[in-house]
């Protein structure tokens, strides 16, 4: 069988990390969402929140998994029976630290990186972009799927 792991920290998904899912899932047998749970980094949702997000938005996408990881992405592929991670890429900007990444990876334990051209209509959307954009009053319905968009909201004006 042959299984892709998307990885990602999902603070919250986008569409952008959600078109990269979906396209992956066409492609493998099974996709295994990593979701990374990094305690020192300040996350908005927790790694259960992140991951019922992720579940609600690829409901009917029936070839994926969402599993939260630790430590290596390596180590979390090896014991997912994958042999491939696929990443999306935005622009040239992402392409220097995705390509270390990718290489320190296939030279720690062999697991290959494909990276998939992002689609264009979410070629700027960036998580951090709309947290902000959210939290300072704008419409974020067109970058994230509609479960995100609440509870990003809830989250972030919690007044309203
Ligand atoms: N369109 C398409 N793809 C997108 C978009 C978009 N708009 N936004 C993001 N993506 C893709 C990118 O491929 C990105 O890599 C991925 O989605 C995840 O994005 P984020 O922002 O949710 O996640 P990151 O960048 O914080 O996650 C990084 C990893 C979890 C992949 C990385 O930190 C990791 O592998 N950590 C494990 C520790 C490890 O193994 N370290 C050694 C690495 S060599």
């Amino acid at each position: 069988m042959r299984r892709a792991v998307c990885p990602g920290s999902f603070d919250p998904m986008t569409k952008g990390h959600l078109d990269i899912i979906v396209r992956s899932a066409r492609l493998f047998d099974e996709v295994i969402v990593g979701v990374l749970i990094n305690a020192s980094k300040s996350a908005v949702f927790t790694v259960d929140e992140r991951i019922e997000m992720l579940r609600e938005a690829t409901a009917s996408t029936p070839n994926l998994r969402i599993v939260g990881f630790h430590g290596l992405l390596v180590d979390f592929c090896h014991e997912q029976g994958a042999q491939v991670v696929v990443k999306g890429l935005r622009a040239v900007s992402d392409f220097d630290y995705e390509l270390q990444m990718a290489q320190m990876n296939i030279g720690l334990s062999g697991v290959e990186t494909l990276f998939m051209p992002t689609n264009p209509l979410y070629s700027f959307i960036a998580s951090s972009l709309v947290k902000q954009v959210c939290k300072l009053g704008g419409d974020v319905s067109q970058y994230v799927p509609k479960a995100v968009e609440e509870r990003l909201v809830a989250k972030l004006r919690p007044a309203q």
